[in-house]
């Protein structure tokens, strides 16, 4: 008899799926980010990563392994098979090419179509009820590929989006204000990219609108200057990147909260990329951001945001930049 056997009366069989599986393709700056933050924030105690790179993945894996007595006991798994994602109520995709120094996100669009071309329909043979998270870039259209190519339903395929610019606007509001970055309201919307829509329109702390205490906020009249914050956020993944080569901790801790909403069912609203054919008169078939509530069957509800003519002018462009790249795109 084996010590194991000799120690441990079995009584029951164990539970083989845990229901709050994900997976984390690519596990890169950005990969590896999503699944630390998903870990220490027990986000899934069910955790499969892939990669091309076989003996990086092998080092990954034994590193968080390593960790589990200070995390929640997670089943993590890694390889580059597409079998280990089977059964997954979450896909995040962050393979791909990354932004070189000075390199626009709309400039990586081809590479990493290709990549999506290999990866998405292995992760729907695996996983057919899966949500698929995108977050490579450029992620609007690369969302926008990710749904053509997987014939999933729109509610179940959006991009990480401006979730991120958002999380960025309030916290340069906060500093400006002093008050926490999670009591600061403010929206980014459209591109994550340098055409993204900030809703001055909407801006309140405690439900008073700022444009109402300062009618210039967001506009060249201000004497505040708070357009610098929008100007600050469409900046920051170029200077962190110049800075330190890639940008991680916060786009790891942003996807978290997404899938934390996806893996509870919290319907919690969320800037992420969808389908906005037909919202706020916009007719090309494209993803941009929009105020989204997130559960378990992916996006249930988006926001009407009531924006201005100026606000809707803005995200206009944005549709256009998107659709006139989407037009050039092989897949
Ligand atoms: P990275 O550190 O170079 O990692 C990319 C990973 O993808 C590597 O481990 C590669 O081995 C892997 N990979 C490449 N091709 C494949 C493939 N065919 N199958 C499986 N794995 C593959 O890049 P980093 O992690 O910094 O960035 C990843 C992507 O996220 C890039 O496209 C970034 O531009 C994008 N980001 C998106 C953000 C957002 O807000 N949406 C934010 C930051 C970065």
């Amino acid at each position: 008899m084996s010590t194991k056997d000799a120690l441990l009366a079995s009584v029951s069989e164990p539970v083989v799926s845990s229901g709050n599986k994900i997976s984390v393709v690519g596990i890169g700056q950005v990969g590896m980010a999503c699944a630390f933050s998903i870990l220490t924030q027990n986000v899934s105690t069910d955790l499969a990563l892939v990669d091309c790179v076989a003996e990086k993945l092998q080092g990954e894996l034994l590193d968080l392994q390593h960790g589990s007595c200070f995390t929640k006991n997670a089943k993590i798994q890694a390889s580059t098979d597409y079998s280990v994602t089977s059964g997954s109520r979450l896909c995040i995709v962050t393979a791909g090419a990354r932004q070189r120094e000075g390199e626009s996100r709309l400039n990586l669009v081809q590479r990493n179509t290709d990549i999506l071309k290999f990866i998405i329909p292995q992760l729907v043979e695996h996983s057919p009820n899966t949500i698929l998270l995108i977050v490579s870039n450029p992620v609007d259209i690369l969302t926008y590929v990710a749904w053509k190519i997987s014939g999933l339903p729109k509610h179940r395929v959006f991009g990480s989006g401006t979730n991120l610019d958002s999380a960025r606007f309030r916290f340069l509001m906060s500093q400006r204000l002093g008050v926490a970055p999670t009591s600061c309201h403010g929206w980014i919307i459209g591109e994550h990219g340098d055409s993204s829509v900030a809703v001055w329109s909407g801006i309140n702390i405690a439900g008073v609108n700022l444009r109402k205490i300062n009618p210039a906020i967001g506009t060249e009249d201000d004497p505040e200057e708070w357009s610098k914050v929008h100007r600050q956020v469409i900046d920051s993944a170029y200077e962190i990147i110049k800075l330190k080569g890639y940008t991680s901790w916060a786009i790891g801790l942003s996807v978290a909260a997404l899938a934390s909403s996806i893996i509870s069912n919290s319907r919690k609203i969320h800037a992420v990329s969808v389908s906005v054919k037909g919202r706020h008169g916009i007719e090309d078939d494209v993803y941009l951001s929009l105020p989204a509530a997130l559960g378990e069957d992916g996006i249930s509800d988006i926001v009407n945001q009531s924006l201005t003519d100026e606000e809707l002018e803005r995200l206009h462009k944005s549709a256009r930049i998107m659709q006139e790249v989407q037009e050039n795109l092989q897949f």
